[in-house]
């Protein structure tokens, strides 16, 4: 386990990554393994399950049985002929460079290495709430040999229930009085009216769902919205970014590294993540990636 940031590196344990259901197939589970993998992921934040080998439609399957069939996306999912049709299916997406390495540049530009959270298809859905538990799993089949700076291949987390407890007390107390508008990313992307934008309230200290326990919950650079700043699009963008250092500089990060087989999960109403650089000229990564709302 990496971690990286140098405050209390001495004696942090993180809570984040535990490994659980050693030696386990997750398409054999019985009802009392998959209880335990939930308890584990509400209590932990983000768990691993490793040496697993599924094809993507048993992926959904298993998110099925385990957290129901609430999925973002997917609706016009068609076969890749280039690609292995075991790991494509409706709702998973692929990351990386599956059809093999890339020509120049190395690695596009990708959002995802920025620090976010991923609850970006909730205030789409009426029937949900910015609270709902949005679970993302992802599978790595194929793990770049070498990752930024030539460290090993990583996704990094930040504990935000931790974030909240290390913050000063005042600082907590002001926090509790806020809230910020969440939206999905298309929100910055293109230039639509305020109205015509799906949108929703929530505040920055919240309250998880099934722990009780209170964490901040700040999504991400682009897409929150402190409540009075509708007008002012670059103060708020500002305001996100002050607050995210001041949480970055006091949290320690968890990076995990990745071996094949591995699958994570993550719990976004209690983490933010970013994935790293790899040279994808060189090297190549094929991930599938599912999200989920747990309604069961
Ligand atoms: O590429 C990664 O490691 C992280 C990707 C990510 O942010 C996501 O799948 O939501
Ligand atoms: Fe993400």
């Amino acid at each position: 386990m990496i971690i990286k940031n140098p405050l209390k590196q001495t004696q942090y344990k993180s809570r984040l990554g535990m490994e659980v259901l050693p030696g386990c197939n997750l398409l054999h589970l019985t009802d009392s393994q998959r209880h335990e993998l939930k308890q584990s992921l509400w209590e932990h934040g983000v768990i691993v399950v490793k040496n697993q080998q599924l094809t993507a439609s048993e992926l959904e399957e298993f998110a099925i049985k385990t957290f129901g069939n609430l999925m973002f996306g997917g609706n016009s999912f068609s076969l890749d002929p280039d690609l292995p049709p075991d790991i494509q299916s409706q709702y998973t997406a692929i990351l990386g460079n599956p059809k093999g390495f890339d020509q120049e540049p190395p690695e596009k530009i990708y959002g995802a290495r920025v620090w976010h959270q991923d609850k970006d298809g909730v205030p789409r859905r009426e029937e949900l709430d910015m609270n709902a538990l949005y679970v993302v799993m992802l599978y790595t089949i194929k793990v770049p040999e070498e990752g930024e700076n030539g460290q090993p291949h990583t996704t990094e987390y930040l504990d935000l229930v931790e974030a909240y407890n290390n913050l000063d007390p005042s600082y907590q107390k002001e926090l509790e009085g806020i809230s910020m508008y969440q939206m999905p990313p298309m929100f910055d992307r293109q230039n639509l009216d305020w109205d015509d934008v799906p949108k929703k309230v929530h505040p920055i200290v919240s309250t998880h769902k099934v722990t009780g326990q209170k964490g901040l919950y700040l999504g991400s650079w682009n897409t929150a919205i402190p409540l009075g700043m509708e007008d002012k699009r670059e103060e708020a963008k500002q305001y996100w970014q002050d607050l995210f250092q001041t949480v970055l500089k006091r949290t320690p990060v968890y990076s995990h590294v990745w071996e094949p087989g591995d699958i994570i999960f993550w719990d976004n109403s209690q983490v933010m993540h970013r994935g790293t650089f790899y040279d994808s000229t060189k090297y190549q990564r094929i991930g599938l990636r599912l999200g989920v709302v747990d309604c069961q």
